[in-house]
């Protein structure tokens, strides 16, 4: 099954502001910056490559564990019902649900991405022609109000890719109960979850062999020199990733290799041997913590599927 074109940070509002971020990011003591500008063109597509790779188990784990479960994850759907999506990008995903589903009211995919949303639709039309497909261009991160035809209907909403990991959990709490009122009443989700596991295959995971995901790190720095008259010297940073098992979480830097100063536009920034830019968290949760999570969020998870091995999960979250 093709991988191709999933997005991973849908949650970039527009008119972010880069230079902005990049300039208050490297001035503080601990230099860091926001992962949503991981994802620009070049980086999407490392992004994809990644998907792919052997140590990257969780996009094909998931899409294993749809594909064993669509018709559990698809019970009580119906003609009535209204799929809405989370960050949908290319709506890959998606496909698996929507083989499986017999009849569908609607499929309500939400994106940052005017483009990744009409590509998707595109793409959906040819499979499913008789589908209603309402596409909304918004940011997720807060409570989105439905069409009014739609807004009493029974939803099912769906989150898949673990992206809910990119969220410190104050933050992810917060979003799940966004989620929850948008999909209110009678709300109903499945998300994904990557698992908590052995620190060393985590690692791996995010610092492959073939470099693509140092690639897709030190990208960042190509992008302020390209959009930021940046300064940056690519081979005087290094891809770093570790797992941090106080926070539960992996952690992406870029590690300075030497002392050296770099020009941001007409900023400077000092950088010392060994000092770091924070680039992406990924959280980690066990079956019961994830659980917990989303307790605190107003939501039951009612039931979870695994891979044979443990890897990843999909929970379906349900909220009277
Ligand atoms: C798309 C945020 C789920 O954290 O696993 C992959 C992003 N970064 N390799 C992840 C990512 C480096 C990915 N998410």
């Amino acid at each position: 099954m093709a991988e191709a074109r999933e997005r991973a940070a849908p949650f970039q509002a527009p008119g972010d502001d880069f230079a902005a971020a990049v300039l208050s990011g490297l001035s503080r003591p601990h230099k860091s910056l926001p992962c949503r500008f991981l994802y620009d063109a070049v980086g999407s597509a490392l992004f994809e490559e990644i998907t792919g790779l052997p140590e990257y188990y969780p996009t094909r784990t998931e899409i294993g564990i749809l594909e064993a479960h669509a018709p559990e994850m698809l019970q009580g759907v119906g003609d009535e019902t209204v799929l809405v999506e989370f960050g949908s990008g290319s709506s890959v995903k998606t496909e698996i649900l929507l083989g499986a589903v017999g009849g569908l009211g609607a499929y309500i995919p939400i994106d940052i991405s005017q483009s990744a949303l009409a590509d998707a639709q595109a793409r959906l039309r040819v499979r499913f022609p008789k589908l209603d497909v309402r596409l909304i261009a918004a940011d997720f991160s807060a409570p989105i109000a439905l069409p009014a035809d739609v807004a009493q209907r029974r939803k099912l909403g769906f989150f898949p890719g673990s992206t809910i990991g990119n969220f410190p959990p104050m933050e992810a709490t917060r979003l799940l109960a966004a989620m929850r009122e948008t999909l209110s009443p009678d709300a109903r989700l499945v998300i994904g979850v990557d698992l908590k596991k052995d620190p060393r295959r985590l690692v791996r995971a995010y610092d492959d062999a073939a470099g693509v995901t140092a690639a897709f790190n030190l990208n960042l720095l190509a992008r302020i020199n390209r959009e930021l008259a940046g300064g940056f010297d690519l081979d005087a940073f290094r891809h770093a990733a570790t797992y941090n098992p106080v926070d539960g979480r992996v952690e992406m830097h870029l590690v300075s290799l030497k002392d050296q100063l770099v020009s941001v536009g007409e900023a400077q920034f000092r950088f010392r041997a060994g000092e770091t830019i924070h680039t992406e968290n990924a959280y980690k949760y066990s079956i019961p913590q994830f659980r917990e999570m989303a307790q605190s969020a107003g939501w039951t998870s009612r039931r979870v599927w695994s891979d044979g091995s443990g890897l990843f999960s999909v929970h379906e979250l349900v909220a009277p």
